[in-house]
């Protein structure tokens, strides 16, 4: 009932300065040259592209030393608070907004963007990481592992993220998949009482219980819009290996094809992430692979399987 007729916003957002390792800008196109507007355009949605190439190289800044032990604060801030506009506006035009990453700094923009549109949305954040590390508690410096802690307004004070706005209230998010937390992040979520499920969780309930009872805690009664974002390293690197930060042990094929469907099931998903493919990585089947899942996946918010 949020989305008025079939027009998805597709936004690459070809962005790697959240993280060290080359490739993951090259996800968004290798989705598309894959063919996943025209599969869309199949399923009876009307596609409207922004690639973002030309943008994101533009933006980056002569000089980009780290600030308050985050890496490369100035290129992220500048492409997310562009971009998290242009996912405003689609939102606001009554689009779905699919956004293609990139690395999951990019939730920044589309996280940013989806709460300014519809400020009484709830998130779910499927990934194998927790991605809540504040400038102070991350081990890395990477700023993909930090959305979260920026969007729920638990970060310190940062020069370059002033402009993010805490619009996502912490009983609004649920995790599922997850699998490696750093000890600050099991620290932030333990204090905020941020509702997550682990992979053993997963194992426990079963994956249908636990999307459920996600959706019991983040949406009860059924009437917020909700924006997935989905890290495709939340499947188990057999089913998704080219990606910047694998971890064993993770959601099955059918598992997170799963979570995709039964979200596009409720009527409420109006936007979706699908970020961290990273096409340089492992091997040319390698990446085939992680491409055509993350092509699947997106199909199914866009409500592929539903009959
Ligand atoms: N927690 C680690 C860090 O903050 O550096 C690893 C983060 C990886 C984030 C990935 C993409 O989800
Ligand atoms: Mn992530
Ligand atoms: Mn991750
Ligand atoms: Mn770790």
């Amino acid at each position: 009932k949020f989305i008025k007729s079939k027009d998805v916003a597709v936004i690459g957002i070809p962005i790697n300065a959240g993280q060290p390792r080359q490739g993951v800008e090259k996800g968004p196109a290798k989705l598309i040259e894959f063919g996943l507007l025209n599969q869309l355009e199949e399923m009876g949605w009307k596609t409207h592209h922004t690639s973002n190439e030309e943008l994101v190289v533009k933006l980056q800044p002569k000089h980009d030393p780290d600030v308050l032990n985050l890496k490369q604060p100035k290129w992220v801030s500048a492409v997310t608070k562009t971009i998290s506009e242009q996912v405003r506006s689609s939102a606001i035009d009554g689009k779905f907004v699919l956004t293609l990453g990139g690395d999951h700094s990019l939730g920044l923009a589309s996280v940013s963007g989806v709460f300014a549109a519809y400020p009484d949305a709830c998130l779910i954040w499927v990934d194998a990481h927790s991605d809540i590390n504040t400038p102070a508690s991350s081990p890395s410096g990477n700023i993909h592992g930090c959305p979260i802690a920026f969007l729920t307004g638990i970060a310190e004070d940062h020069p370059d993220f002033r402009w993010v706005k805490p619009c996502l209230d912490a009983q609004r998010l649920v995790y599922i998949g997850l699998r490696d937390i750093d000890d600050g992040e099991k620290k932030i979520i333990k204090e905020k009482n941020i509702k997550a499920f682990s992979m053993h969780h997963v194992d426990k309930y079963g994956i249908g219980k636990v999307v459920d009872i996600a959706l019991d805690h983040v949406n009860p009664d059924r009437n917020r819009p909700i924006h997935l974002s989905f890290d495709v390293d939340a499947l188990d690197p057999s089913v998704a290996p080219s990606t910047g930060t694998p971890v064993r042990g993770g959601l099955t094929f059918r598992e997170g094809h799963y979570i995709c469907e039964a979200l596009a099931e409720t009527g409420l998903l109006v936007s979706a992430d699908i970020v961290e493919v990273n096409p340089d990585l492992v091997d040319e089947m390698a990446a085939f692979q992680t491409i055509q899942v993350g092509c699947s996946l997106a199909r199914c918010c866009l409500g592929e399987s539903l009959l």
